[in-house]
């Protein structure tokens, strides 16, 4: 299952100890029973909820005044858990029949860490998302569950990622013209789910992502990768589904013919519903909204509430957002705060005027400079991918 929460600590040592659980994750098991947390960043409830190997980022603790999200601040998705990964030993593994000079798996050009932070650097500020952010909504707002991890909508964070360009990384070691497809391999533990071993965490992308802006990232917000986040070396995909940026980028395999993953065959691609059996992997991220407020929160009532938000898209910057707080009859523009080209989101205010005491439902609607707006339902898909529809928020003025 994609995206499937992991059971708690706590949860695995019970199942442990009862002696059931073994034969279904005995990695995990083991891990438990050491001690280990899957993720090893603190997680304060107040900033996080806690899904175990995922964990998701509160939007009412999103600082306004703050753009990009801070490291610890940042959701995490483990398939499995985070590794710790030293630095000094690490190599990146290039191979493939892609490269002018082809190589087997057996004999990469290898870079070490400082090889790699060596090169020219450049820092690109991006949306980072997960490819089920949204999904609890399938269920809350359409009333047809999906299956995996019930992100509300804080599977999400703008980062300012460092690192080499994939481009000048190819570019020195030489790309044979007629490479097509690049299959990045973690480092992480395999992902075992349903009692079938699926390999190393990994999804092939095209070579013109590579040469565009695909980034070898060490570095977010100006300082080295956390663990959680792929400490020493990650793949950036800027834009696209965060399954392609993989973490702990342990090998990059250019190939001249397309290659596939269980991860672009059998999820993060749509599947159910309306969709045809030959839908394509997802690649761009949808656009999204949400207000920097809790679940139904309590907002005093003043002849001017301002409500604050942030709207986001995989395509590029948000043209505009209009915001409704009558449950989607009357809309009025948001004033846009901080946004425009080469940002990762879009940040805005509405003045809300002369609300009256009571439950209200408020809805954030955007549209990209692409043109593609948020619709009010997303069509059903198994596995609960890229929830764009419009989110209804109830709030309670007192
Ligand atoms: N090696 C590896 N890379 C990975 C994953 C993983 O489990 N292992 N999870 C992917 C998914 S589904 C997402 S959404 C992002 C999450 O990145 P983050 O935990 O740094 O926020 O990493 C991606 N890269
Ligand atoms: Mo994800």
């Amino acid at each position: 299952m994609p995206d499937q929460p992991r059971p708690s600590r706590r949860a695995v040592l019970t199942a442990a100890t009862a002696g059931a659980g073994f034969l279904t994750f005995p990695a995990l098991v083991e891990r438990a029973l050491a001690g280990a947390p899957y993720i090893l960043k603190p997680l304060p409830p107040r900033w996080f909820i806690d899904y175990g190997s995922n964990a998701e980022m509160r939007w009412d603790s999103v600082d306004p005044y703050r753009y990009l999200t801070a490291p610890s601040r940042l959701f995490v998705r483990d398939h499995t858990a985070t590794p710790r990964i030293d630095a000094a030993t690490y190599q990146l593994q290039v191979f493939g029949d892609g490269l002018a000079t082809p190589r087997g798996a057996d004999e990469p050009v290898t870079l070490t860490y400082a090889e790699l932070r060596a090169m020219r650097s450049t820092r690109i500020a991006a949306i980072h998302e997960c490819t089920g952010n949204g999904r609890a909504f399938f269920n809350t707002q359409q009333g047809k569950a999906a299956t995996g991890t019930q992100w509300t909508l804080g599977a999400v964070g703008a980062v300012e990622w460092e690192g080499v360009r994939l481009r000048t990384v190819l570019e020195r070691i030489g790309l044979d013209p007629a490479a097509v497809s690049i299959m990045a391999t973690g480092l992480d533990d395999h992902y075992v789910s349903g009692g079938v071993d699926y390999g190393s965490v990994r999804r092939p992308f095209p070579v013109s992502k590579a040469l565009d802006d695909a980034l070898l990232a060490w570095g977010q917000n100006g300082q080295d990768l956390l663990p959680d986040h792929g400490f020493p070396l990650r793949l950036v995909l800027p834009g696209w589904v965060g399954i392609g940026s993989i973490k702990w980028l342990g090998s990059l395999e250019v190939s001249t013919q397309e290659q596939t993953s269980p991860w672009n065959t059998i999820w993060y691609r749509m599947t159910g519903g309306s969709y045809p059996p030959d839908s394509p992997p997802l690649t761009v991220n949808p656009v999204r909204s949400a207000f920097e407020l809790a679940w139904g929160d309590s907002l005093v009532r003043r002849p001017e509430v301002i409500l604050t938000g942030r709207s986001w898209s995989g395509a590029g910057p948000i043209g505009h957002v209009d915001v409704s707080t009558d449950g989607g009859s009357t809309w009025g523009r948001a004033r846009i705060v901080r946004g425009g080209r080469r940002e990762a989101w879009t940040q805005w205010a509405y003045d809300w005027q002369r609300p009256d005491r009571g439950d209200h439902v408020v809805m954030a609607r955007a549209t990209d400079v692409t043109g593609r707006q948020q619709p009010l339902v997303t069509p059903y898909n198994d596995n609960g991918y890229f929830f764009d529809a419009v989110v209804r928020h109830p709030v309670t003025i007192v």
